[in-house]
């Protein structure tokens, strides 16, 4: 073509291009039927629910796309410096109602499909729930994004398609069952495959230094194996802006090259076998038990995504065609927990092997580029990788590593010189058999910036886990308390809470400034408002009883207090210590007689959350709370004051649907061991109050709503520290030893199960201090029923509480990484052909 006909169809495509999707309802209408008929090749006679929900799901993902190629399109032309949010776990829950909620058309949707035939909300619930993530660091990827995409901060986030998310679960007997979770079996709507972004990533073979031509050493890696990874593009819309956002998830699959030797040993099939192998890398999520812990798999899924990460962030960067040296100015990097960590190490290859940069300035740039976000100080959660392994899978790394090492204790000796205590205790390397890499001191020292996620999480990240490293570098540690958005949260599982913020807030901006939510709080008196957030959360807890009356066949009388610990099953979260004390006030009601009964308020007491397949003592808990149910449950001498359930399989979704129906949660884990938690601050955002330990987030909750608003019992984290030294008690609660005779006789469940869960119960014992805080608890538990009675004291405390939580949206949160981390700019793309508001 000559250049006027070359200019010519450049104009007719961009032409035809920027027409964007119109947002009509007949419009509508057209482009899910369209998807009917040629994505889906059905007819119109012959198409289900779930088709229904692909269509819809397919339309809306059209407009996503265009306005992911504008806004993309528009970061690259604008030069800006983006972020990279590097996380094992992206736990996002449900698309389709979110999307709608946040492009502003989930009125005409509905009313389209309604047209149609379908019922939107029905349709919303095909869709099955993308898992890949473990629990709250997941989640917390996935507010983030939100957030990032909401505020138009040019961020990316990167991350594995797993084929297998986290477990379903099933309780059969009483017991957890796990079910393989294939979530990609229908088809997923929502992702974007794309075969041209594909790199490979190389493991195992040997180092080679050669001495170049120009006398310079020069480091190849050769040999080994090769998996290619593919990338997989979700778009994430942000709440009323244009802008969206892409996570970008890695897939694995065989290299493209054909192993000609292979063939030519006449070995087809093993060779096509071990390509298969390939394929397994991305195919499961670890669960985060530290019974997985050291898999080989696990740190092959580390390097796999992080090699792929980096090859696509230097592609990205070489395209502006600048001097390495500006890569700081146009990439942040931020490792969610340690997981990785190993980025750090790759980085310095690929500038120092591969683009032949010096150590020194190599390193500068790289401590420039990564920040370390640390969510836990349990030591058994603390990533180690034995050296042996890193040395087979990834010898250049352990290479570097060992080098960043000798360097770092270089520095570390002329800090503490002669203090071996201190070097040993600072070093990358753990000595043992086999030596062991710390990654967790790794991710500090190759970092600008390290952050725990609440407040007293982030003082003892300084003083427990990293106290010479603070010492050395004091001003790389902040803290970021976590923060949840108050889209999903609010928007997405509240529609009724919302709308009457809206209508008394006469407006909706409060749902990108929580600050507004504070102006709730001249309405306390107010009789309708009162009212209407009452019928609000008791159209909540009516859903949650339906959901009840369907799994159980129980009806539940929705005055009652619903008290709801929801979350990962695990010893430190202490589900023990809320069954122990359900199991008290049950023996406690039936002594009573028939006068005192009616006096008692009556409760319905909610469990959900899975245990690692591997955790047994957690699966025992699991079974003594369905003991526990199935006792009281069917004892109709108590004249139902005390119901008692465990909801399976606990996801995002569900989590919607329990969170806004809560009267009391419970986040009760022993303090200093729960580094933030952030179903807490869902809660109180969504009216319900906090029975809760001086832990992680409840701590600075408490500060913002004001201690008459929240239920605080226990011992603080240096009262835990000090009774772990001291000895202990001994005494048992007398109530504590009626509970656990109970238990021992077969009450709930075999004695068999329930004997390792009784050894933990003595004061020698007592690790998580459930024996030593169980006479605190109860009398929490007593004041929440006191104050439960007096019903307009109490919704006096839900309005005060939800207008005093702004702070915890992760508006805010995101906010402070962009500006004390990343140093990175909001990039709003505005489109000038069309106008957003309708
Ligand atoms: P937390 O541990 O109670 O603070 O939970 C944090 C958040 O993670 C919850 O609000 C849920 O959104 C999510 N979450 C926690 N546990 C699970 C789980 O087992 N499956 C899926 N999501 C979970
Ligand atoms: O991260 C959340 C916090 O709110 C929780 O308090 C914290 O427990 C959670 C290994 C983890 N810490 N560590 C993990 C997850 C997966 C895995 O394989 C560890 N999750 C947390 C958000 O800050």
């Amino acid at each position: 073509y000559d250049d006027q006909q070359q200019s010519r169809r450049r104009e007719l495509l961009y032409s035809l291009m920027s027409q964007y999707l119109s947002r009509d309802v007949a419009s509508i209408e057209r482009y899910i039927v369209d998807h009917v008929e040629h994505t889906l090749a059905r007819t119109r006679f012959n198409f289900d629910k779930f088709d229904a929900y692909l269509a819809t799901a397919l339309s809306v993902r059209d407009r996503l796309i265009e306005s992911w190629n504008d806004t993309q399109q528009y970061f690259t032309e604008a030069g800006v410096k983006r972020a990279y949010y590097l996380s094992m776990e992206f736990l996002m829950g449900r698309q389709l109602q979110n999307a709608l909620i946040n492009l502003g058309i989930h009125d005409q949707y509905r009313e389209a499909l309604k047209e149609l035939g379908f019922d939107l909300e029905v349709l919303e619930e095909e869709e099955p729930e993308p898992g890949l993530g473990n629990g709250g660091l997941g989640r917390l990827a996935a507010c983030y994004m939100d957030s990032l995409a909401t505020l138009n901060y040019p961020v990316w986030g990167y991350g594995i398609r797993y084929q297998y998310g986290m477990f379903e679960q099933k309780i059969k007997d009483g017991n957890q069952v796990e079910i393989p979770d294939f979530w990609l079996a229908k088809g997923n709507p929502w992702e974007m495959q794309r075969l041209d972004v594909t790199y490979p990533v190389q493991f195992y073979g040997n180092v080679n230094v050669v001495n170049n031509k120009d006398g310079k050493l020069q480091v190849y890696w050769q040999g080994g194996q090769v998996v290619r990874a593919i990338a997989y593009d979700i778009p994430v819309p942000g709440f009323d802006t244009y802008n969206v956002l892409n996570l970008r998830l890695w897939s694995s699959s065989p290299p493209e090259e054909f192993d000609l030797e292979a063939f030519n040993r006449g070995d087809y099939y093993s060779s096509i076998g071990e390509k298969q192998l390939a394929e397994k890398l991305t195919s499961v999520l670890y669960p985060n038990d530290s019974t997985e812990a050291g898999k080989e798999l696990r740190l092959k899924q580390q390097y796999f995504f992080v090699s792929a990460t980096l090859q696509d962030i230097l592609r990205r960067f070489q395209k502006l065609q600048l001097p390495i040296q500006q890569l700081v100015n146009k990439a942040a990097i931020q490792l969610n927990d340690t997981h990785p960590t190993i980025a750090i190490p790759e980085l310095m290859r690929l500038l120092v092997d591969d683009r032949g940069l010096g150590w020194e300035e190599a390193w500068e740039l790289t401590v420039q580029i990564f920040s370390y976000t640390n969510h836990t100080v349990l030591p058994e959660a603390l990533e180690k990788w034995p050296v042996p392994m890193m040395e087979r899978l990834l010898p250049r790394h352990m290479q570097i590593i060992y080098e960043i090492n000798k360097r770092h204790l270089e520095v570390v000796a002329q800090m503490f010189p002669g203090d071996e205590q201190i070097r040993e205790s600072v070093s990358l390397i753990e000595e043992g058999y086999p030596k062991m890499i710390r990654m967790a001191s790794l991710a500090v020292v190759g970092s600008h910036r390290v952050n725990g996620v609440a407040a007293l999480h982030s003082q003892l990240v300084k003083k427990q886990l990293f106290p010479y490293f603070a010492a050395m570098t004091p001003d790389k540690f902040l803290n970021i308390t976590n923060g949840v958005t108050p889209r999903r949260w609010i928007m997405v599982a509240n529609p009724a809470l919302a709308a009457v913020f809206t209508r008394w807030l006469e407006s909706d901006d409060w749902i990108t400034d929580t600050r507004m939510l504070s102006q709730l709080e001249q309405f306390q008196e107010n009789d309708d408002f009162i009212r209407e957030i009452e019928e609000a959360k008791t159209k909540n807890k009516q859903r949650l009883a339906l959901k009840i009356s369907q799994l159980f066949g129980i009806n539940v009388d929705t005055d009652a207090l619903f008290d709801i610990q929801v979350k990962r099953i695990h010893e430190y979260k202490r589900q023990l210590l809320n069954i122990l004390g359900v199991i008290y006030r049950y023996l406690w009601i039936k002594q009573l007689d028939a006068e005192q009964i009616k006096t008692v308020v009556p409760r319905v007491v909610v469990f959900a959350g899975k245990a690692a397949a591997s955790y047994a003592q957690a699966k025992r808990i699991i079974r003594l709370i369905n003991g526990v149910a199935s006792v009281v449950n069917n004892d109709t001498s108590i004249d139902n004051r005390l119901k008692v359930f465990f909801l399976p399989n606990y996801n995002v979704s569900l989590a919607e649907e329990i969170i806004p129906a809560s009267d009391i949660s419970q986040h009760i884990s022993t303090a200093g061991m729960e580094a933030s938690g952030t179903s807490n601050m869902k809660f109180v955002m969504n009216g319900g109050l906090i029975l809760g330990t001086m832990d992680g987030a409840n701590i600075e909750i408490l500060e913002h709503i004001g201690k008459e608003n929240i239920f605080i019992f226990g011992l603080n984290a240096d009262q835990v520290e000090e009774a772990r030294k001291s000895n202990p008690p001994t005494q048992l609660d007398s109530r504590l030893e009626q509970v656990k005779a109970t238990i021992a006789n077969g009450t709930f469940c075999n004695p068999k199960v329930a004997e390792p869960i009784l050894s933990c119960l003595v004061p020698q014992n007592d690790y998580y201090m459930i024996c030593r805080d169980f006479p605190a608890y109860l009398e929490a538990q007593n004041m929440v029923d006191e104050a439960f009675k007096d019903k307009r004291g109490w919704i006096k405390k839900t309005i005060q509480s939800m207008a005093r939580m702004y702070y915890f949206s992760s508006d805010r949160a995101v906010e402070e990484y962009a500006q004390k981390i990343w140093n990175i700019e909001p990039a709003p793309f505005i489109p000038s052909t069309i106008s957003f508001k309708e």
